[in-house]
C-alpha cells in the first residue's frame, strides 16, 4: 500500500504536534494520535492542509495506518504516561517496529525501557530533542539512543527533519540505550549554567549599575559580535526590550522573581554526584532557581537582614566589558564541567560518547545553540579525549585572558551584596583545578583522627593511619581508605 505513513506521532501538545508538521512539511506521511481526540481534531484543522497526515482517534486504526517496520514517536509527558502509552502500543506491534520516546524521559528509564522492549523483540530509540516549539517545527536538535540499526532505520527522516548548520544535520546517533537522553539531559543542564550566568550578569548591570532594561538590552546586543554570540543572548535582548502593554514598564520588571523547573538540572547534578563530577556551575544554577522559589522566606528575609542596593555607580566601557568577560570564562567552566560529566558517564556506562559530534549536533536547533560550539568541537577534532577543556589551547587562552574582570567583577558583586553563585562558583572550581596542591591534605588528616579513614603520604607508597589521640604514632595500614579513591 502506498498509502502508509513513514511515522507515526504520539501525543500532540506543544512539541508532538510541531514534531508532526515538520515532519510532514519533509514530505513524509504522518500517523498522529493523542489521547484526547480533540487535541487530534485540533491539530487536523490548524494544520491538516500542510502535508499528508493520517489522524486517528484509537491506537490500533494509529498503528494500522504506519508501515512497517514502524517508527512511533511518543511526545508525551515524561514519566508514567510514556510507560502508559508503551503498555497500550504493545500489543498492538510487531517485532522489529520502533517505539521512539522524544520526550524529556530520565536516561535511567530509557535504559529499562530499552531492555523491555528488546526482551519483546521490539526496538527502542530514546531520543532527547531540544530547541523548543520553534526548533520542534523548523528543525530541531535531536539526540538518538538506542540500537545502532533501530536509528539506521529512521536517520532519513530524523536528519531531514533537524536543524542544519554548514551543510550538516543537528542529529546524530549518540549511543546504547539511555545515551541519547542522558546527553540531553546535560543539554539542559549547560542550559540551567547558561541562563543563571545570564541573570547574575543583569542582575550586576541593573543592582550595583543601576542600569534598567532597555539599556541592559543594548549592552547585551552588542554581545551578538563577540564570542558569547548565542541564542540565549539573543533571546535575552528580546525579553530585557520588551515592554508592558498594561503598565507601560519593560516587561521583565512586572514578571515575578520565582523560576519554575521541571527537573532536568536537577537529574543532572544528581548523577554529577552518583559520578563523583565537580559540576559547580550547572549545581549552582539549579540550586538559585530553588532559592529563587522561596520567595515569602526571601521577602521575610530582608526585612530582617536589610539589603541596601548601591547607589548606581556609572558603569563605564572597561566596566561592561569586564562583566562580559567574566561570562564568559564562567560560560567555559560550565561547558568544560559539562563535558567533563558526559566523558565519566560514557566511561562508566561504557558508552563511547563521541563528544566532538555532540558539540557538532548543538550548534544549530537547541536552546544553547552558539557559535562558541565551534571552538568544542575544533578541541575534539585534534584530539579524541579531553580531561578538561579548560586546558585546551582556545579556551585556557580565553579565560587566562578574562582572569582579571572576573576577579573583579566578583569582588565587586561580594563588595555590594549580590548573589553570584554560578560566576563566583566557576572562578572557585578555577582556582581549584589549577592548584597542583590544595587543602585536601588537611580533610585526609580531620578523617583519619575521628573516623580512622586512613591517608596517604606523599613521600611513600600505601596507607597510613596515626593514633592521634593515644601514643601519636603513625603506621602503615593495609586498608585503603574508606569510601575510595576520588576520580583522578
Ligand atoms: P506535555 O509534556 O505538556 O505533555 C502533554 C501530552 O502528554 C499531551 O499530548 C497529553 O495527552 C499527553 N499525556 C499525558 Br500528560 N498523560 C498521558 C497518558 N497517560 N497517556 C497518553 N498521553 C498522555 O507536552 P509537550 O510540552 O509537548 O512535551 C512533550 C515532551 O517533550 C515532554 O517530555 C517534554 O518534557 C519534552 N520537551 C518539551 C519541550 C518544550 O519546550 N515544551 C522541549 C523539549 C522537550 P492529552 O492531550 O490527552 O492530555
Amino acid at each position: 500500500m502506498t498509502d502508509l505513513c513513514d511515522i507515526g506521532v504520539i501525543g500532540l501538545a506543544v512539541m508532538g504536534a510541531n514534531l508532526a508538521r515538520n515532519a510532514a512539511h519533509k514530505g513524509f506521511g504522518v500517523a498522529l494520535y493523542n489521547r484526547t481526540g480533540s487535541r487530534t481534531d485540533a491539530v487536523m484543522a490548524e494544520h491538516g492542509s500542510e502535508g499528508r497526515f493520517v489522524p486517528s482517534h484509537g491506537l490500533e486504526d494509529f498503528v494500522a495506518s504506519l508501515a512497517k517496520p514502524r517508527a512511533i514517536v511518543i511526545m508525551v509527558k515524561a514519566g508514567k504516561p510514556v510507560d502508559a502509552v508503551i503498555e497500550e502500543l504493545l500489543p498492538l506491534l510487531d517485532g522489529g517496529d520502533i517505539v521512539i520516546d522524544g520526550g524529556n524521559s530520565l536516561f535511567s528509564d530509557s535504559n529499562r525501557r530499552e531492555a523491555a522492549l528488546k526482551q519483546k523483540g521490539l526496538r527502542f530509540v530514546g531520543m532527547g530533542v531540544s530547541g523548543g516549539e520553534e526548533g520542534a517545527l523548523l528543525g530541531p536538535s535531536m539526540m538518538p539512543g538506542g540500537e545502532r540499526d533501530a536509528y539506521e532505520r529512521i536517520a532519513p527522516m530524523v536528519t531531514r527533519m533537524a536543524a542544519q548548520v554548514d551543510g550538516e544535520p543537528c542529529a546524530t546517533y549518540i549511543g546504547p540505550a539511555g545515551a541519547g537522553h542522558y546527553v540531553k539531559m546535560v543539554h539542559n543542564g549547560i542550559e540551567y549554567a547558561d541562563m543563571q550566568l545570564i541573570t547574575e550578569a543583569y542582575d550586576l548591570f541593573k543592582t550595583v549599575y543601576g542600569m534598567d532594561a532597555p539599556l541592559i538590552a543594548t549592552i547585551f546586543e552588542g554581545w551578538k559580535t563577540s564570542p558569547l554570540d548565542s541564542y540565549l543572548i539573543d533571546i535575552t535582548t528580546e525579553v530585557l526590550k520588551k515592554t508592558d502593554a498594561k503598565t507601560g514598564k519593560p516587561l521583565v520588571d512586572v514578571i515575578v522573581d520565582e523560576a519554575e523547573q521541571k527537573g532536568t538540572g536537577r537529574w543532572t547534578a544528581a548523577n554529577a554526584l552518583d559520578l563523583g563530577v565537580p559540576l559547580t556551575g550547572i549545581t549552582e544554577a539549579v540550586f538559585a532557581r530553588a532559592l529563587s522559589g522561596r520567595r515569602a522566606l526571601r521577602g521575610e528575609a530582608e526585612k530582617l537582614l536589610p539589603f541596601e542596593a548601591p547607589a548606581g555607580r556609572t558603569a563605564s566601557q572597561a566596566d561592561i566589558d569586564a562583566v562580559r568577560d567574566a561570562l564568559y570564562a564562567s560560560k567555559i567552566v560550565a561547558y568544560a564541567q559539562g563535558f567533563e560529566q558526559m566523558t565519566a558517564a560514557s566511561k562508566d556506562y561504557g558508552w563511547g560518547l563521541k563528544l566532538g559530534e555532540v558539540a557538532t549536533i548543538w550548534r544549530g536547533g537547541c536552546i544553547i545553540r552558539a557559535a562558541f560550539l565551534n571552538r568544542i568541537r575544533d578541541a575534539y577534532a585534534a584530539k579524541q579525549e579531553i580531561p578538561n577543556l579548560v586546558l585546551e589551547d582556545y579556551f585556557r587562552d580565553a579565560v587566562l585572558k578574562a582572569e582579571p574582570a572576573w576577579r573583579k567583577v566578583v569582588g565587586l558583586a561580594v563588595e555590594h551584596g549580590v548573589a553570584i553563585p554560578a560566576f563566583s562558583s566557576s572562578l572557585s572550581y578555577y582556582d581549584g583545578l589549577r592548584r597542583a596542591r590544595g587543602p585536601a591534605n588537611l580533610l585526609q588528616g580531620l578523617r583519619d583522627f575521628f573516623g580512622a579513614h586512613t591517608y596517604r603520604r606523599l613521600d611513600e607508597e600505601g596507607h597510613f593511619h596515626t593514633r592521634w589521640s593515644q601514643d601519636g604514632a603513625e603506621q602503615r595500614t593495609d586498608r585503603p581508605s574508606e569510601g575510595g579513591t576520588p576520580r583522578s
